[in-house]
């Protein structure tokens, strides 16, 4: 349930107090092609006044699949203060710019990206991190995407593409996720179809490119789709 502080920062007002405290979160900020450049808060990364001067930070999503391949997705919960209520992939969020979550190059990036994914499957959905260990992440590509939230918040990320295959408990955390699911590509195709379900921007914009192709492919060969170095951007 939601709690509500009263903040003396304008733009938190009204927010859950939880989530407020997150925005304190310092996230990794990157030139264009990923370098770190600096550090910022995760309040400053997801104001659009800071995203419209070009402010980028990095992020990573991941896709969970139990042994049926079926992708577990998550409902972001209310409390959220972007992309509250939206359907999206199992889990997302951002490295912190602490030892062992940032990095340089490629592979220690990849590196801090995944525990920043074991942390928060843990934080979000109850995962123990036993069931789903470092190496067993697969890290595929990185997406570069600009999305507004509701006009004062938004998202502009470089986004690490993580997949997963593990049979997991799960328990969410109700100032994190509000609902749960494991579906089958019918079962998130006829989820698209449903006019009452609202999805996340990078949830659709990589379901529309690239999802169905991986999932086609998690048994025979997902390492065709492993490690591209190329930034991909949309
Ligand atoms: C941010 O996700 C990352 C992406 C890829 C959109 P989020 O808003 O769920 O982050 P957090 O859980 O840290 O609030
Ligand atoms: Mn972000």
């Amino acid at each position: 349930s939601s709690h509500k502080t009263p903040t003396s920062d304008s733009d938190l007002q009204g927010y859950d107090a939880e989530q407020i405290r997150l925005m304190d979160e310092v996230c990794i900020v990157l030139d264009n092609d990923d370098n770190p450049i600096g550090s910022a808060s995760k309040k400053v990364c997801h104001l659009m006044k800071n995203i419209d001067e070009g402010l980028l930070h990095r992020a990573f999503s991941v896709f969970l699949f139990d042994s049926e391949n079926r992708l577990l997705l998550q409902q972001r919960a209310s409390e959220k203060i972007t992309f509250p209520d939206m359907w999206t992939n199992t889990c997302c969020s951002h490295p912190l710019g602490v030892p062992g979550e940032t990095g340089a190059e490629l592979d220690e990036a990849v590196a801090g990206v995944r525990r920043a994914a074991q942390r928060k499957l843990d934080q979000e959905l109850g995962i123990p991190g036993k069931q789903v260990p470092l190496e067993k992440f697969r890290f595929l590509t990185r997406i570069h995407y600009k999305a507004p939230s509701d006009g004062k918040w938004g998202e502009h990320e470089i986004d690490y593409i993580l997949i997963i295959k593990s049979d997991v408990d799960h328990t969410a955390n109700p100032n994190e996720v509000q609902d749960t699911k494991y579906v089958s590509q019918e079962d998130l195709r006829q989820m698209f179809q449903d006019g009452s379900l609202t999805f996340t921007p990078w949830f659709k914009l990589i379901c529309n490119t690239m999802l169905f192709e991986w999932w086609d492919h998690l048994d025979q060969g997902l390492e065709k789709y492993q490690g591209e170095k190329e930034i991909r951007r949309m």
